[in-house]
């Protein structure tokens, strides 16, 4: 899920004063998973600062290519989504793609997510303005080109309410897209956990779902936000943050993909609640490596609030903790006494990486990424302070021998960030 959604989760203000550590260069010869120079320069896209403002906040790879989404504040044409399309071994554009290989759209539109399928490639996220909501284009894979058949005229639309709804996350089976995020209805619980399932050629919903393809999970005394999911051995996972009263909490669902049911297989009721801490803790992203379902979020620490990385791996049935994993099936990182979080993973037979931030105080933070064994050894850690503000690694993606991270990189004298994408070696 992408960093800058989340920020509209309300958090409690818990600041802490920057401690400074020496910043890790990893430019240097030997240093954990190199930037592979043939890609970009010296294994680094970089957008200028005279580009505007913006960020990756999602990234697909397909045969070959790379695709980068997110947002860019255009000096001259306002906030606009972007894509592009790059080769996976160079980075390169592809010219055949968008207007020479970027596709550039006014219209206030983050994605968060990214999904190719067959010769499409589904934008998924949240229009911004004042009444959001859900939005979802098809587009040609070969020309970004919006897809007629789909919706109408290649974009699908849910408006959920009359509020602020969107979407954080998506995934494909081959047939149908399913989609997770939120929608609001007015009073204290406003936030409900939302999946809905339409077809990925013309975006009907599949009605054998849920009610009408839409599973909405209602509360009357809690918040619930889907921030992952995620469709392995069978099963669709989703996993997100549950509010209240008093309490923060991980929350992971298992649901049969074909009608939405939750699968009591899973902790008996197919939700598993898990309070970390006394303060706020959130599960923000999924990967299943073939056997065992890996989770990575953030909890307060044994104190509260001092966040910390938190990786775990557990039982695809019964989400039970794998404690031949890592340590006793958890994983801790906690590198600052300030909010250490992580944002994205990749994992397969072969490894898993997530990726993050560190030390985020109000005008600082530094790009992270911590790689493991098979069995949750950690292999190395990357830190980069790219900037004197804030940079943040939210999205990656993996091959066989090397790794492909989106994020921001913090600007001159501070805000908003610029596009950064780079390629790492395994
Ligand atoms: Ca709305
Ligand atoms: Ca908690
Ligand atoms: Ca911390
Ligand atoms: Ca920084």
């Amino acid at each position: 899920m992408a960093e800058f959604a989340r920020r509209a989760v309300v958090r409690l203000g818990f600041l802490f004063a920057a401690f400074l550590i020496p910043a890790c260069d990893d430019s240097s010869s030997g240093a954990p998973h190199p930037l592979d120079p043939d890609f970009g320069a010296g294994g680094i896209i970089l957008m200028d600062e005279a580009a505007g403002y913006g960020e990756v906040t999602a990234l697909a790879l397909d045969s070959g290519w790379l695709y980068a989404g997110g947002f860019l504040n255009d000096p001259v044409l306002g906030p606009t989504l972007r894509v592009e399309k790059r080769s996976a071994a160079t980075g390169a554009l592809d010219p055949g793609f968008g207007s020479a290989g970027v596709l550039s759209v006014p219209q206030e539109f983050a994605p968060t997510e990214l999904v190719v399928s067959g010769s499409s490639i589904y934008v998924i996220g949240r229009e911004t303005f004042a009444d959001s909501r859900w939005r979802v284009e098809r587009r040609s894979t070969a020309t970004g080109d919006l897809v007629n058949g789909f919706g109408a005229g290649g974009v699908w639309i849910s408006d959920p309410s009359p509020y602020v709804d969107y979407p954080e996350c998506a995934t494909a089976d081959g047939v149908h897209l399913y989609v997770a995020g939120m929608d609001r209805v007015p009073g204290p619980v406003y936030y409900r956990w939302r999946i809905e399932k339409i077809r990925l050629d013309d975006a009907s919903h599949d009605a054998g779902f849920g009610a009408g393809g839409v599973a909405v999970v209602a509360q009357t005394d809690r918040q619930e936000q889907a921030f992952d999911i995620l469709l392995a051995s069978g099963s669709l996972y989703v996993g997100g943050v549950s509010i209240g009263p008093g309490a923060w909490q991980w929350r992971l669902e298992k649901r049969d993909p074909v009608d939405g049911d939750l699968d009591g297989t899973l902790d008996g009721d197919g939700v598993l609640l898990l309070d970390h801490s006394t303060s706020m803790d959130a599960l923000h992203c999924l990967g299943f490596d073939g056997t065992a379902l890996v989770l990575a979020g953030f909890d307060g620490g044994p104190a509260g609030f001092n966040e910390r990385w938190r990786v775990e791996w557990r039982s695809p049935i019964d989400g039970a903790l794998l404690p031949a994993h890592g340590s006793g099936g958890v994983m801790l990182s906690d590198p600052t006494p300030a909010w250490d979080e992580p944002f994205g993973l990749a994992v397969d037979t072969a490894g898993l990486f997530v990726v993050g931030r560190e030390n985020n105080v109000p005008i600082d933070s530094r790009w992270r990424i911590e790689s493991f064994s098979p069995t949750g050894t950690r292999r190395r850690v990357v830190v980069a302070d790219l900037s004197s503000s804030v940079d943040v690694a939210v999205e990656i993606q993996m091959d066989a021998n090397h790794v492909y991270i989106g994020g921001k990189h913090g600007r001159t004298g501070g805000g908003e960030g610029s596009w950064r994408i780079e390629k790492r070696s395994r």
